[in-house]
């Protein structure tokens, strides 16, 4: 039973007439250390050999000065009268409708299962966004539209300087594209692998702005339930920002869509398939935190099996190196009962975190 391609997000494109989810593009530093995407690299031609010639491929131009960038909720695009300016009718407010010939094309930031993610910047206001690619086969073969269509509904409605921005999407025949705060120090899995191991300060100012971003995301009832290296960013300034809301929910949820990858952030009650809630996200915040510390995840084994084992059981060992006042807010975190998690208000107020936490 699968979607038309052009009717995917069919209902997310209905509910963007809600002003909530104009697109809008707020002004950001556009750094002149990414001058990576100003000469024709290799990854500039890997880009352009997976898109049709024509249709992009270009390269971003120098940027050495942040132009004055007014906040674009551009409803059509500047000086053009050749854009399909289409009538709006009530139903469709005079808002900006996205293609890809609005941005010029730099070099790649990641890749994933579904596509790629790469640097791209808004022509018009100069903008500097990522601009993530998923292809909607892909998307419809493994039947996670509806995952795609609640990351946009979700993600696009919070502000939080700890959460990636999703600014807003399009799509064409083949493809979604997915608008979103560009995080200019990378994925922080990649600092964490060339480190080895975060000392305690560090791990600490991490912890506490996850754990400012989840309170915020659960006072809105959003569950992340997906909170691993590999969704963490870092901003220009070393922040940490939460990326990927495409497991989030609202909760409670019994929702169980097929696991794939890695169990180790997992929650006991997740795994066994139960109802859960907002205490998953604490679990995964003591996972990180451990992992953060020693430099792998706390249940890691050589199975799937093992590893389940493992969580079930909350088989917690920890290094000598790592502090008691550590190991006690990591054990209060991994309780294999939700109710028993400490709350992240009380996280916030921990002495290990009070004390290690250099600014909050
Ligand atoms: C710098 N990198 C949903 C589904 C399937 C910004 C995927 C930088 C980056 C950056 C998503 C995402 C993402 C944010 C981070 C992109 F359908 N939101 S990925 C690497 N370096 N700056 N962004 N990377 C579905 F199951 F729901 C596949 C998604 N969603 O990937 N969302």
């Amino acid at each position: 039973m699968a979607a038309e391609p052009d009717c995917l997000l069919k209902s997310v494109n209905s509910s963007a007439s809600d002003p909530h989810q104009s697109v809008k593009i707020q002004p950001g530093p556009v750094k002149t250390h990414e001058k990576a995407v100003t000469s024709k690299s290799t990854d500039s031609a890997r880009y352009q050999r997976e898109h049709p010639p024509g249709e992009s491929g270009r390269v971003l131009k120098p940027v050495n000065s942040r132009p004055s960038c007014p906040e674009l909720t551009a409803p059509v695009k500047p000086g053009s009268g050749k854009v399909q300016q289409k009538t709006t009718t009530s139903s469709e407010s005079a808002r900006k409708k996205w293609t890809l010939e609005d941005f010029d094309i730099g070099r790649p930031l990641g890749k994933g299962k579904f596509g790629n993610v790469y640097l791209a910047r808004e022509k018009s206001t100069k903008y500097v966004v990522a601009l993530k690619v998923l292809f909607k086969s892909q998307l419809q073969k493994a039947g996670v539209e509806h995952q795609l269509r609640r990351e946009i509904e979700i993600q696009s409605h919070l502000r939080h300087p700890n959460i990636l921005r999703l600014f807003g999407y399009f799509h064409d025949k083949s493809r979604v594209y997915l608008i979103l705060e560009f995080a200019p120090k990378g994925e922080l899995y990649k600092e964490l692998t060339k480190n080895t191991r975060f000392d305690e300060k560090q791990t600490a100012s991490y912890i506490h702005q996850l754990t400012s971003a989840l309170l915020y995301c659960h006072s809105k009832k959003v569950i992340h339930r997906d909170i691993k290296p590999e969704n963490l960013l870092l901003g220009n300034n070393g922040e940490l920002k939460i990326a990927d809301f495409g497991w989030s929910v609202h909760a409670p949820s019994s929702r169980r869509a097929t696991l794939c990858g890695t169990l180790d952030y997992l929650p006991p009650e997740m795994i066994e398939g139960k109802l859960h809630d907002e205490k998953v996200d604490i679990w995964s915040l003591g996972v990180l935190c451990y992992e953060f510390l020693v430099g792998k995840p706390p249940f890691e084994a050589e199975t799937n099996t093992d590893t389940y084992r493992r969580i079930t059981k909350v088989d917690l060992q920890f290094p000598t190196y790592v502090s008691n006042s550590a190991q006690n807010l990591i054990s209060q975190l991994l309780r294999h009962d939700p109710k028993q998690r400490i709350s992240l208000d009380r996280v916030l107020k921990h002495h290990w975190v009070k004390d290690n936490v250099i600014i909050s």
